[in-house]
């Protein structure tokens, strides 16, 4: 792959609970692309959440979900995550000459949240968001830890999320996509090398 190509992916999901299609790209070129950022899940408050993932990860993310949200948001925010991890994982491709590694920590006004990352292969997450609210908008804030569960399984990497402190929920959400974002645009960057950042030699 040339080292200026678009590192992307589609992915289409379809249950019986939910209708997915996710257009992910990893790559924008300062000064030739524009970040193209489209998201439809029928939950605005997930909305928001996922387009502040691209939009501060660099990416490019087009999404629509049609779920059974006359049950509950559980299934759109669950197969939404994991749809999207698939197609972080498909757009990275064979883990090579990438930093692997990321960190990110995103304050938003009170509110202060760390991310670290580790393109690994190893899905492992690990949240500590702190929520008080039983909902954001539509979105029930025990689905955030478990989307973002669902992403770290499907997309291979291995998360760490602690909003540090923060009063209001909302900002605690937002400060974890976007801290999460920073360390996965970190993590996700070229080297310039063509080596598998391993001592295994594999990930
Ligand atoms: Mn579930």
């Amino acid at each position: 792959m040339a080292s200026s190509a678009r590192r992307n992916a589609t992915i289409t999901r379809k249950t019986n609970e939910t209708e997915i299609e996710v257009f992910l790209q990893l790559d924008t070129v300062p000064g030739v692309d524009k970040q193209d950022i489209d998201v439809s899940t029928g939950i605005g408050f997930l909305d928001h959440m996922y387009t502040a993932l691209a939009k501060h990860g660099g990416m490019s993310l087009r999404m629509k979900c049609k779920g059974d949200l006359w049950i509950d948001d559980h299934h759109t925010a669950e197969d939404s995550a994991l749809a999207l991890g698939e197609a972080f994982k498909a757009a990275v491709g064979e883990r090579r000459g990438i930093r692997r590694y990321g960190t990110g920590f995103a304050p938003l006004d009170e509110a202060l949240a760390r991310a670290v990352v580790d393109i690994s292969s190893r899905p492992f997450c690990v949240t500590d968001l702190g929520f008080r609210r039983e909902k954001l908008g539509d979105l029930s804030t025990e689905m955030i830890p478990h989307l973002l569960h669902s992403f770290a399984m499907a997309s291979g990497v291995t998360m760490h999320v602690d909003v540090l402190r923060g009063e209001n929920d909302h900002h605690r959400a937002e400060s974890a996509f976007k801290a999460l974002a920073l360390a996965l645009k970190e993590a996700v960057e070229r080297t310039g090398g063509n080596d598998v950042p391993s001592t295994k030699g594999v990930l």
